[in-house]
């Protein structure tokens, strides 16, 4: 969600400008625009439809420029329209209506005081021209500026109450961009005697590998071949400058090749056997120090875990709880990050913090990953895809998943992942509190190293998947069934469907059924059932019963020795081995065969469903 790239060269950075949206397009947006100091002033393009279409409007208008920025939005406050989209102008309050503009800004959060903000500059005479939160920010810089945007900006920040990133440049000073986080990444671009910023070091990919991941509360002003960092300084109360470590960072693009794929989710989906092996390239044995330095002393001192996450992390977490606690006999708990950084919450130092996130930027995961740090836990330790993200710096350990760049929004490849490094930390915790065996070890490492290929088996079910997703594409409702270790990936399929097809889909523990749901089940009604050959298949067994009495179609997802055959209103799909407690991993794949191929059915934009956005940046 929410790009931002900028820059400050001798060259026409248009081009970079435009490209570094697109790298950034597969997040989600709903309107785009960019910004140039040209020909004294500032000019701007902006548009509600693709980075592609603004391109184009940017060329016809001749907008060209060494100084400029660049946004995609994704609407927080103010609706989808071109007024809202940033960049966003202020020409100070007697500027008259002709104005063309003094302050152009960009920014990816939400301002919480906006509504007193914007008070206040009315009354002195500002004029707002959207509905957007960010409007205020252009204002106040406006209002403080008297001849050096540093100056200004650093005047304006202290008033901002909220997250933001944001980068501004101004008529009066042709060769400058500033711009500062808190709360909303972004990072610096060293070039050539020319300087970058963008949220994310992908939007760069081919323009520099010179990366500054800028720290929350940094504010850096670019110039030709030079830039400063400055930052509050609590005791003094002013701007003081600070170095930061330029790293060499071979960010991938976000622009990968689809080959034979019609869409990136199936190609994330099918990625899945390399991913996996990926993410288990270094493990040559379950050790504590898989997860960092220190590792083993912190996992001696910790009796408790819990787990933050959002959304599909959420289901990787869920489902990493039934481990931790019959494999490492650690009790453990999981919670919603929006819920938990809220709520009222007992602290127990002895807790292991462990947050779980795609892309580690996640605004919502790292608000609570703050909270229980607040709050006396200083244990922490994240599950993340990308190495060199907040989360990963935030925290004091880490495993870091090796699923590449995941470009579709409904997350795959990432979960699968994720719960290959969950359950390789349940398998150390249990190891550091002497519940893994020599034996057992093995064992688990053995059925770890065989994933990738029993995945790929799993995958080979495509084509049956295909057949019934054409009779779930006529529906409007579904409902998925699943026990104990597989609840929680009966909860991601229902997830998987309602994101892309937009089919309403709701999970349930098979034995809550009869508590409510089961009100629903009519003719109509598809209930998909994730059945390995566990503990509890007999019980659910008899769940099925239940719908199959009331008329329900059943889409039961087998493993090969339930003895669940085929019937009228029972459609058995088998999967082709039972793999105890790593079965998750393999029962999830069909789930996202399902959604996907019944969103393709039914037409949707598989890749960037309606108002959803990647790497959720704003709380
Ligand atoms: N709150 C601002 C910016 C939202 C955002 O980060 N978009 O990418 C708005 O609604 O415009």
């Amino acid at each position: 969600m929410c790009g931002i790239v900028g820059a400050v060269s001798q060259r026409n950075i248009v081009p970079i400008l435009v490209e570094g949206l697109k790298r950034l397009e597969y997040r989600g947006y709903d309107s785009c625009g960019v910004a140039v100091h040209q020909d004294g002033g500032l000019r701007r393009a902006r548009s509600t439809s693709r980075v592609a279409e603004l391109q184009h409007q940017a060329e016809q208008d001749g907008i060209a420029a060494g100084t400029g920025i660049a946004h995609t939005r994704w609407a927080t406050h103010g609706a989808p329209a071109v007024h809202n989209a940033h960049p966003h102008f202020s020409a100070g309050p007697n500027a008259g209506a002709d104005a063309v503009g003094r302050i152009a800004l960009v920014h990816n959060g939400i301002i919480e005081n906006h509504d007193e903000l914007r008070a206040e500059l009315k009354a002195r005479g500002y004029v707002f021209a959207s509905q957007t939160d960010t409007e205020v920010i252009a204002h106040l810089i406006d209002h403080h500026y008297s001849g050096d945007l540093l100056d200004a900006v650093q005047q304006a920040l202290p008033r901002l109450k909220g997250a933001y990133a944001v980068a501004v440049f101004c008529r009066d000073e042709p060769h400058r961009v500033v711009a500062a986080r808190e709360g909303s990444p972004l990072v610096l671009g060293v070039g050539e005697s020319e300087n970058f910023v963008a949220s994310d070091a992908m939007a760069l990919a081919g323009v520099t590998d010179q990366i500054v991941y800028l720290e929350e509360g940094d504010v850096v002003d670019l110039q030709l071949g030079r830039y400063w960092i400055s930052r509050l300084d609590t005791t003094s109360g002013r701007f003081i400058t600070v170095q930061r470590e330029v790293k060499t960072v071979h960010a991938h693009s976000g622009a990968a090749e689809l080959g034979p794929y019609r869409h990136y989710m199936q190609k994330e989906i099918f990625e899945q056997p390399v991913a996996i092996a990926n993410t288990l390239d270094a493990v040559t044995g379950i050790s504590p120090e898989l997860f960092g330095d220190g590792a083993w002393r912190v996992f001696k001192e910790v009796d408790k875990v819990l787990i933050l996450a959002c959304g599909t992390s959420y289901y990787s977490g869920s489902t990493a709880k039934y481990w931790l606690e019959s494999i490492a006999k650690i009790p453990t708990s999981v919670e919603i990050a929006s819920e938990y950084r809220y709520r009222d919450s007992v602290p127990d130092p002895k807790t292991l913090v462990v947050t779980i996130s795609q892309s580690g930027e996640t605004a919502d995961t790292i608000a609570a990953l703050k909270h229980a740090r607040a709050q006396g836990m200083k244990h922490t330790l994240t599950i993340c895809n990308v190495s060199t993200s907040a989360m990963v710096r935030e925290c004091e350990l880490a495993y870091i998943t090796r699923a590449g760049a995941e470009i579709g929004v409904a997350s795959t490849k990432a979960f699968t992942t994720q719960l290959v490094g969950l359950f390789l930390l349940t398998l150390a915790l249990a190891q550091t509190r002497g519940h893994l065996s020599d034996e057992a070890e093995a064992r688990h490492l053995k059925d770890l190293r065989h994933l990738p290929v029993a995945v790929q088996a799993v995958l080979a079910l495509e084509p049956q998947v295909i057949a019934w997703s054409e009779e779930f594409a006529r529906k409007e409702n579904a409902l998925f069934l699943g026990r104990g270790l597989h609840y929680p990936i009966a909860l991601e399929g229902a997830l998987k469907l309602k994101e892309i097809s937009y089919i309403h889909a709701e999970a349930y523990p098979a034995g809550e059924l009869k508590h409510g749901p089961l009100a629903l089940v009519t003719a109509e009604m598809p209930v998909v059932t994730v059945a390995p050959n566990d503990a509890l298949l007999e019980k659910l067994k008899s769940n099925m019963q239940e719908v199959r009495a009331r008329g329900g179609q059943l889409y039961v997802f087998a493993d090969g020795d339930t003895a669940i055959e085929s019937e009228a209103g029972l459609h058995v799909i088998r999967m082709p081995e039972h793999y105890g407690a790593l079965s998750p991993i393999l029962h999830v794949v069909p789930l996202q065969l399902l959604a996907y191929h019944t969103a393709c059915a039914r037409g949707t934009d598989v890749d960037k469903p309606r108002n959803l956005a990647k790497s959720v940046t704003v709380e």
